[in-house]
């Protein structure tokens, strides 16, 4: 009874807080929107799939005073979560329903269910105050539900105008990650050649933090993930430190970019952290890893360390180069026959990739064979890397005993931080981001826009000195493979080698092998001090204004 008052308690005093938001979402009714032409112009290929939308101008936000207060019908905006959780979600729902609320109380709000498939299946409710009001600053997705599905078919697509058409929204907002405002792309063009008068924008989600460019600064979700895990990875430090027995293998979310890794690694400092980008760029091979990581062991052995913590990005299996080639091949063949076992692929791979195949324990082998989703992609979060490794590794330092007839004390545990950091309680940060990229979108509709991806800038500054823009998607846009086709995409940003913060982590991470130089940030602060609760991402600070 007690406990479930305190968890009340919160949720109420948390629901009460007050979004900070950039100044100029003060006065919508004269926000407009200013043309520019942006350094990131999509590829003549993008534009010829794209004909109404592709070569559209960048927009930038800006109050006119003595522009007349803006009239439109009230709006009715369908809004949709596409993909996995990412905390912020609900307040990107309440901005939205803010601005159209402001911009005629008359305006209608509807959210589809369960994702894109909500699209299809004409599944949606009209979202109220009340409802809105119960959400506000909470996590999760689960006031509408989410999905992976994509809307792609010519049945699905004309599906999809029926509906808009039958509601008669004035806009539809997709709140998703790179494949997400992809396939919003592909239904705003739809629409436009279809003469459909319903505009389409895209909000930028994700965990992964994979998609950012020079006008996305972060994607929503990322801070609130990675200081969720930074506290998990910290206490279980701190374990470590305690207890001087265990060696922790963590494997952290993150399907493609190592993001949250870097994340992570510069906030907590652990032992040894993998970032996938970087081992692809160097080529080094599975069994290179695990190399160094049995030297680690070998070398704190020494100094009677029998403990440490080694962080694992789960998108390393499709970064170290064999297994890269082996998930290829094995996609080539599931693409045919997605129902094919073990016995059955290994009889069509090369033989390299039979040899990498045949070095995997049998469980990894059939979680390699796990359903693809709807976009293509492996599901890398189903796939036990930290297993891998830590099984990998302990081989190796069996073989290590023998041949040097001395005991190397190894126990180790594993941890998977994935989906506890989708869905708690937004960051402050993440609070207002989402409440001002609602406000946004919404304003991108009421403007006719389509076929954007709204932005909010200049996030190292406090709030009321952000910035608002929006991104033609298809400028975000390239060329590549999916399921054995040539398919337009958002690409995804990866770690790259010239970020300060990846810079910065190389110069000190040779420091944290032997030494303990373990940091616990402790949970995300809600209340106090603005340098303890308006915190961004490291990595953003880093990459924005230096080193820090
Ligand atoms: P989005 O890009 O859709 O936001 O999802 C990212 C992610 O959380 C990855 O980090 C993870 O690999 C994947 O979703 C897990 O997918 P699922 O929720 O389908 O298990």
């Amino acid at each position: 009874m007690y406990l479930s008052q305190t968890e009340l308690l919160l949720q109420k005093i948390r629901r009460s807080y007050e979004p900070k938001l950039p100044a100029l979402l003060g006065d919508l009714p004269h926000l407009s929107w200013m043309e520019f032409t942006g350094e990131m112009t999509p590829p003549s290929e993008i534009v010829a799939l794209f004909p109404q939308s592709g070569a559209q101008p960048f927009l930038k936000g800006i109050v006119q005073k003595d522009l007349p207060s803006l009239k439109t019908e009230p709006l009715r905006i369908g809004v949709v979560f596409s993909g996995g959780p990412a905390s912020g979600g609900h307040n990107v729902l309440a901005g939205i329903y803010d601005a159209l609320k402001q911009l005629d109380p008359k305006g209608v709000l509807f959210g589809f269910l369960n994702g894109p498939e909500g699209i299809l299946l004409g599944n949606y409710k009209q979202l109220d105050g009340k409802s809105i009001d119960l959400y506000r600053n909470r996590g999760g997705f689960d006031l509408l539900g989410s999905g992976r599905t994509k809307i792609e078919t010519q049945e699905q697509l004309d599906g999809a105008l029926d509906l808009v058409t039958k509601l008669k929204l004035t806009g539809l907002i997709v709140v998703g990650g790179d494949d997400s405002n992809t396939n919003a792309a592909v239904l705003a063009e739809y629409f436009l050649q279809k003469g459909c008068s319903t505009k389409v924008v895209g909000v930028p989600k994700t965990i992964d933090g994979d998609l950012k460019n020079r006008y996305v600064e972060v994607s929503f979700g990322f801070d609130t993930a990675c200081k969720t895990y930074a506290e998990m990875i910290g206490n279980i430090q701190v374990d470590a430190l305690s207890s001087r027995k265990y060696y922790h293998f963590i494997k952290l979310m993150g399907r493609s970019a190592s993001h949250i890794a870097l994340e992570c690694a510069l906030v907590t400092q652990p032992n040894l952290v993998f970032i996938g980008e970087e081992v692809a760029a160097l080529k080094r091979s599975l069994s290179d890893l695990m190399t160094e990581i049995t030297d680690l062991i070998c070398e704190r052995a020494e100094l009677d360390k029998h403990f440490g913590v080694i962080v694992i990005p789960e998108g390393i299996v499709e970064w170290i180069p064999e297994m890269a080639t082996l998930i290829q091949e094995l996609n080539e063949q599931l693409i045919q026959n997605p129902s094919l076992g073990v016995a059955e692929v290994s009889l069509k791979l090369s033989s390299a990739s039979l040899h990498t195949f045949s070095l995997l324990p049998k469980e990894i082998q059939e979680q390699l064979l796990l359903h693809r989703d709807p976009h293509g992609n492996v599901q890398v979060s189903s796939i036990e890397t930290e297993k891998l490794f830590l099984e990998l590794v302990r081989e190796q330092l069996q073989m290590r005993e023998k041949q040097s007839a001395r005991k190397i004390p190894f126990s180790a545990v594993q941890h998977f931080l994935g989906y506890e950091g989708r869905a708690g309680f937004p960051s402050n940060f993440d609070c207002n981001y989402c409440s001002a990229l609602g406000r946004v979108a919404t304003l991108l509709i009421a403007r006719s826009k389509s076929g954007y991806m709204a932005c909010v800038r200049n996030l190292t500054k406090p709030p009321h000195e952000w910035e608002i823009a929006a991104v033609p998607i298809t400028a975000l846009m390239q060329m590549e493979m999916r399921k054995g086709k040539r398919k337009p995409v958002i690409a995804k940003a990866l770690v790259s080698s010239e970020e300060r913060a990846f810079i910065h982590f190389k110069k000190i991470r040779s420091s944290h092998r032997l030494e303990d130089h373990y940091r616990n940030p402790g949970p995300i602060q809600f209340f106090g001090d603005l340098s303890l609760t308006d915190t961004l991402p490291l990595t953003i600070i880093m990459n924005q204004e230096g080193a820090v």
